[in-house]
């Protein structure tokens, strides 16, 4: 018997049949024979490679096996007494070229129970235990969007006792006008999430981020509203994905220059700290320019303007006041742009910190637009987009901190607005679509069941990942099909342990994730366990720091990877790549049994100030 080349989804007739008997047979012996080492812990294998969360029980359910010793069939045993409750074949080896591992198929689809689960594989090992339910991912999302808390700049934080002892003062509390900016002297430091292991606050950052956030909330909003992120603000009336947010959108607007309404770029030291814990970086916090007049950059204030005209929208029915602050602002800063449209960023001279530099802010500008719009319905934001979207829907796939259209795009057509032009908004879904078909082919094609390309492991690239699940999901709000929140859930078994190095890329969820983040909380604080939540960077075949550099050449791209505190270009955290986790994680939740919408936003179109 020879298990079948591509395994079928669900077994055919005659498959069943067969394996009816090898279940009979093999079950009894395998169940006497290896229960024991089953139970072995010492047993668990890195070469059977799952999601060490898990799975939902109504999804499709893959492990990769990728050993030398060849086997035909596996078992799944309940974790609390090793019981074997299914058996299936495993596929042929195929060949993957991003990573270059052959690579069997465990395919357990159709078991529909719930509980937690391990792989058993006789000569191989067994696998680490998961789970099994519609609720597997409420943790992992809770985690992942808790990790902002950890990010927050200028106040004490403290994980609480679920975390003992990972905590910090309030940090980077002195800001002052860096030359660059136009300004001088000292101003305000807080509010705001560090960007990711260092402690600089970036706009074009904070806007993929924010506004990937903010989208979470309005796609999948009424799934979280039951989770609590055990944050300060939590039990305030406010949804807490919102009160965290806020922590953001406050430190956003103290970076909008209140004589003209343009954003700067950046709020950072002029080089990255030091490697120790947040409150004791005591450089001063800058606000830097272009450095010449106007001193502000277009794409920070078209992604400035984007996430308000977004606040504006959505903070209405919690907080009246900050929504038409926001909105105002939102409003000024395009303004602003209208008269500044093609003002770049780059470092100036003595600022080494990240630059997030940006040739082409017409795609950000595209994206203030189309969420101008959206919460107004202005004519004026509206023909603005309507005569640039065209150039960009071709390419349209997904977001990233240079390339925003994709957002622009999306929010447009998910506006729901009575005045969207039919051609625009058929155009866009069309795209959408296209793409999101094509990933699921090129998922199903591929050995790991990724949409993983090899030009797509670079610096970040499990953020892209992510984002591929995100275009999926979006993809299903504008038109529904199962197979796209399917497809999107196989990007995430890869960074929750899928992949070659049997890692969990999210610190502090499964049972083996990685360790040395490039993180400068986890590096000084002399705790033995990382900060949890963070989603490492991932493989990163362009190689941009030493530790990469240093490892074996002609490595396959998925391969180039180290768990070194010191290999920023692949092992840091990021904001921008946690959020498209949390988008992917909130739509891998259950709808609520007794669906409670958040209020709804008026339909009255908002008043932006001075229009
Ligand atoms: O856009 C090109 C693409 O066309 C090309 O195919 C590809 C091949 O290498 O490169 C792409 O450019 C990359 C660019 O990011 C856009 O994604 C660069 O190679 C790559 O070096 C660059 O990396 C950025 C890195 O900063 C260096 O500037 C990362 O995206 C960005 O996430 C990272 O951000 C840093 C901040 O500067 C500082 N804080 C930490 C943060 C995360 O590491
Ligand atoms: O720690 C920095 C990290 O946050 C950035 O992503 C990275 C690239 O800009 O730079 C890191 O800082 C390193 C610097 O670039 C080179 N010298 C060593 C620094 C710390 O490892
Ligand atoms: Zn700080």
């Amino acid at each position: 018997m020879v298990a079948s080349a591509t395994p079928a989804r669900f077994p055919t007739g005659r498959t069943r049949a067969r394996l009816a008997v090898v279940r009979a047979i093999l079950g009894f012996l395998v169940l006497s024979a290896t229960a024991v080492s089953a139970q072995d812990p010492s047993a668990i294998t890195a070469a059977i490679q799952l999601d060490q969360a898990g799975y939902l029980s109504e999804a499709p359910k893959l492990a990769m096996v990728v050993a030398e010793n060849r086997q035909r069939i596996f078992y799944l045993r309940r974790e609390s007494d090793s019981e074997y409750v299914y058996a299936n074949w495993l596929s042929d080896a195929q060949p993957d070229a991003n990573s270059g591992d052959d690579v069997q198929i465990a395919d357990f689809s159709d078991f529909a129970e719930s509980g937690r689960f391990f792989l058993d594989i006789p000569e191989v090992g067994r696998s680490y235990a998961f789970q099994l339910g519609a609720e597997t991912f409420r943790r992992p999302y809770y985690l992942a969007m808790r990790s902002f808390y950890g990010q927050r700049c200028g106040i004490a934080v403290d994980l609480g006792p679920e975390f003992p002892g990972y905590r910090y003062a309030a940090c980077h509390t002195t800001g002052a006008y860096h030359d660059s900016s136009g300004k001088s002297g000292p101003r305000a430091s807080a509010y705001g999430w560090h960007d990711a292991g260092d402690y600089g606050r970036y706009i074009v950052n904070s806007g993929i981020t924010t506004g990937t956030l903010l989208m979470t909330h309005e796609l999948f909003g009424p799934r979280l509203a039951g989770t609590s992120l055990n944050i300060p603000e939590s039990g305030n009336g406010t949804p807490d994905l919102l009160n965290e947010i806020r922590w953001n959108l406050e430190w956003m607007l103290t970076m909008q220059d209140a004589d003209d309404g343009g954003v700067w770029h950046k709020q950072t030291s002029t080089a990255f700290a030091a490697f120790v814990i947040p409150d004791k970086d005591l450089t001063v916090s800058q606000v830097i320019g272009t450095p010449r007049s106007p001193y502000k950059s277009s794409c920070a204030s078209a992604d400035f303007a984007a996430i308000m005209a977004m606040a504006r929208r959505i903070y209405a029915p919690y907080d009246s006041a900050f929504a038409e602050r926001a909105g105002l602002a939102a409003a000024r800063a395009w303004d602003w742009l209208e008269l500044n449209p093609y003002v770049t960023f780059n470092n100036p001279q003595g600022v080494s910190t990240g630059e997030y530099g940006d040739g082409d802010c017409s795609d950000e500008r595209l994206w203030a637009a189309a969420e101008l719009w959206r919460t107004t319905g202005s004519d004026a934001y509206h023909s603005h987009f309507l005569a640039n979207y065209e150039r960009f829907v071709a390419s349209a796939s997904t977001p990233s901190w240079p390339h925003m259209a994709p957002m622009a795009l999306w929010t447009y057509a998910l506006s729901g607005r009575e005045s969207i032009d039919a051609t625009a908004r058929d155009l866009i879904g069309a795209r959408v679509t296209q793409v999101a078909n094509d990933l699921v082919d090129r998922i199903a094609a591929s050995p790991y069941r990724t949409a993983m390309t090899s030009s797509d492991f670079i610096w970040g690239s499990n953020a892209q990942a992510a984002n591929y699940s995100m275009l999926l999901l979006v993809a299903n709000a504008l038109s529904p099909d199962p197979r796209f929140p399917n497809a999107s859930l196989e990007n995430l078994h890869y960074l929750l342990g899928r992949n070659p190095f049997s890692v969990s890329w999210v610190t502090a969820v499964g049972s083996e994730w990685f360790k040395k983040p490039h993180h400068r909380p986890s590096a000084a604080d002399g705790l033995l366990e990382p900060w949890p939540d963070l989603l490492a960077g991932g493989p990163n075949k362009d190689r941009n720091d030493n530790i990469l550099l240093n490892l074996p050449a002609g490595l396959a791209p998925m391969k180039v990877w180290s768990d070194h505190p010191d290999s920023y270009s692949g092992n840091e955290n990021a904001i921008n790549w946690n959020a498209p986790l949390v988008f992917i994680l909130a739509g891998a939740l259950p709808d609520p049994p007794k669906p409670e919408p958040p209020p709804a936003p008026s339909a009255a179109p908002f008043r932006m100030g001075g229009r």
